[in-house]
């Protein structure tokens, strides 16, 4: 399936790195319009008048929005190349589960972590290595041949949203002092996500670390400055 594909994202968002991510793994070529999010495009606006937020891509002028639809919608749309969700229902809904609970447990606990300090900041730490644990333990329920990676033989959505995630937890390191990529407390979940950032594809795809760093301390900083006015 050819045609045009232009996304509307945010070099920095994870919701539109992972779908940068997921075009690179079919290898459809795409055209990436970088979006200022303080100030929205008129294209982004009609594309995304519901929720005004990047990721969109725009295939053939037909916009869909949201990360995990756009993901879907490309694994259906482009069915050569490596598929994205496994074929067997049972597995695509393992996939999908994953997915959501990496997405609405183990994102949204993360966000305290970066914007708080002292108790509070502690308190979010341990929130977010309870959502680690039930993932490490999930993991290896849902899959007991190893990661999600490992027993597949390509990247598929579970690991793009994982590397979407956790893939920048360097750069949380460097910023914050917390280590939350531990091998000994979180064996499976380590090594998946080891295996994934060395991937390549997985790499270029990745933002450079300094750029990174550079951004997450500037959200850190306005974040506890409008906390303490
Ligand atoms: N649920 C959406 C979330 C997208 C999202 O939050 N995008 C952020 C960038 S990381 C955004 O566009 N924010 C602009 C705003 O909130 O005004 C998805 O999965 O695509």
């Amino acid at each position: 399936m050819a045609g045009k594909v232009v996304l509307h994202g945010m070099w920095a968002s994870p919701y539109s790195r992972r779908v940068e991510l997921a075009l690179k793994v079919k290898g459809i070529e795409y055209e990436f319009v970088e979006e200022d999010l303080t100030s929205k495009s008129e294209a982004l606006l009609r594309y995304n008048p519901v929720h005004k937020k990047v990721p969109v891509l725009v295939h053939n002028g037909k916009p869909i929005a949201e990360s995990l639809v756009i993901i879907e919608y490309i694994d259906e749309t482009w069915t050569e190349g490596p598929r994205l969700l496994p074929q067997d229902p049972f597995e695509r809904a393992k996939v999908r589960f994953w997915a959501g609970f990496l997405q609405q447990q183990l994102f949204e606990a993360m966000f305290p972590v970066i914007k708080t300090d002292g108790e509070a900041q502690e308190r979010a730490v341990k929130e977010v290595h309870e959502k680690l644990k039930v993932l490490e333990e999930g993991i290896k329920g849902s899959y007991p041949e190893g990661s999600p990676f490992v027993n597949g033989d390509s990247v598929g959505l579970l690991d793009i949203v994982v590397c979407s995630i956790l893939g920048s937890h360097k750069v949380q390191e460097e910023v914050l002092g917390i280590k939350f990529l531990d091998p000994e407390k979180y064996p499976r979940v380590t090594s998946w996500v080891t295996a994934l950032t060395e991937l390549p594809l997985v790499k270029e795809a990745a933002p450079p670390h300094e750029k990174m760093v550079g951004l997450l301390q500037f959200l850190r900083a306005r974040a506890l400055k409008s906390a303490a006015a």
